[in-house]
């Protein structure tokens, strides 16, 4: 196992975008490389996710008013971040998180217009400062991320469309103008990918970026040899 100092990295991007495809596969190749990797998501990590995953995503979830839904998101994130995400950085692994608080801020604040100050103070409050290092925003087309999502879905036998799937284009343009506007504000923290291409185009300029990343903090914790 490598020397320990961790890294965390979130995977940001409309619907079918490719963040779970891609995240693991940089799982399993740092891990290969003698990493210890922790992959979670959100919604769904922590005592809370599944039961807060499955009121969102569940498309018979009707009438959720946009400020129960932000509350819902930032208390599942409380959790997550308690269970999941202090634990491993703590213990030194690399942790990949597919979705954080720019979803929210794009979502949320883009999507569902809720105000942009509101969200970023409620992110602060849930995380409790505890934010990624590095966030691959993976860039699709609207259009061509909504027809992988629902070509998934219908390859996916009894899955039906989302909640958030099932929102208009204009929803979700609203969403990716928001995780532009992010990845502009922050260009030390954000890297944008371009997400229309293969699987194996993405991968590699994803593990570009990423492994130098790991392999440095690797480097730093390794204590000094004296001469
Ligand atoms: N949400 C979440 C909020 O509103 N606010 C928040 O704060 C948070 C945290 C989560 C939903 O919750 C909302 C946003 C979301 O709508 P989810 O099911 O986790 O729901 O939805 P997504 O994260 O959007 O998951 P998807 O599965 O739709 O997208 P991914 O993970 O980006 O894509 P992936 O890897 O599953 O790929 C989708 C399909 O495309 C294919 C894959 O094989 C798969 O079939 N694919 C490609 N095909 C061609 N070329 C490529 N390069 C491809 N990459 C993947």
């Amino acid at each position: 196992m490598k020397p320990r100092r961790p890294l965390f990295v979130s995977f940001e991007g409309g619907e079918g975008a490719g963040k779970t495809t891609q995240i693991r596969l940089l799982a399993e190749r740092l891990r290969a490389l003698g990493f210890a990797v922790t992959e979670t998501r959100e919604p769904g990590g922590g005592a809370l996710g599944l039961p807060i995953r499955g009121l969102l995503l569940d498309a018979k979830t009707r009438g959720l008013d946009p400020m129960a839904e932000l509350l819902l998101i930032e208390a599942q994130r409380a959790q997550h971040v308690r269970d999941v995400i202090r634990p491993a950085l703590a213990a030194g692994h690399v942790v990949l998180t597919d979705r954080y608080v720019d979803s929210t801020a794009a979502y949320q604040g883009g999507g569902r217009r809720l105000d942009a100050r509101l969200v970023r103070s409620l992110n602060r409050l849930a995380t409790d400062g505890v934010m990624p290092d590095l966030t691959l925003l993976l860039d699709v087309p609207v259009e061509r991320g909504l027809e992988r999502a629902r070509a998934r879905t219908a390859r996916t036998a009894g899955e039906k469309e989302g909640r958030f799937e099932a929102e208009a284009l204009a929803f979700h343009r609203r969403v990716r103008r928001e995780f532009h506007r992010l990845a502009r504000t922050e260009p030390r923290r954000f890297r944008v990918v371009r997400a229309d291409r293969t699987i194996d185009a993405v991968a590699a300029e994803v593990a570009a970026i990423v492994e130098p990343r790991v392999t440095r903090e690797a480097r730093r914790s390794t204590p000094r040899r004296r001469p």
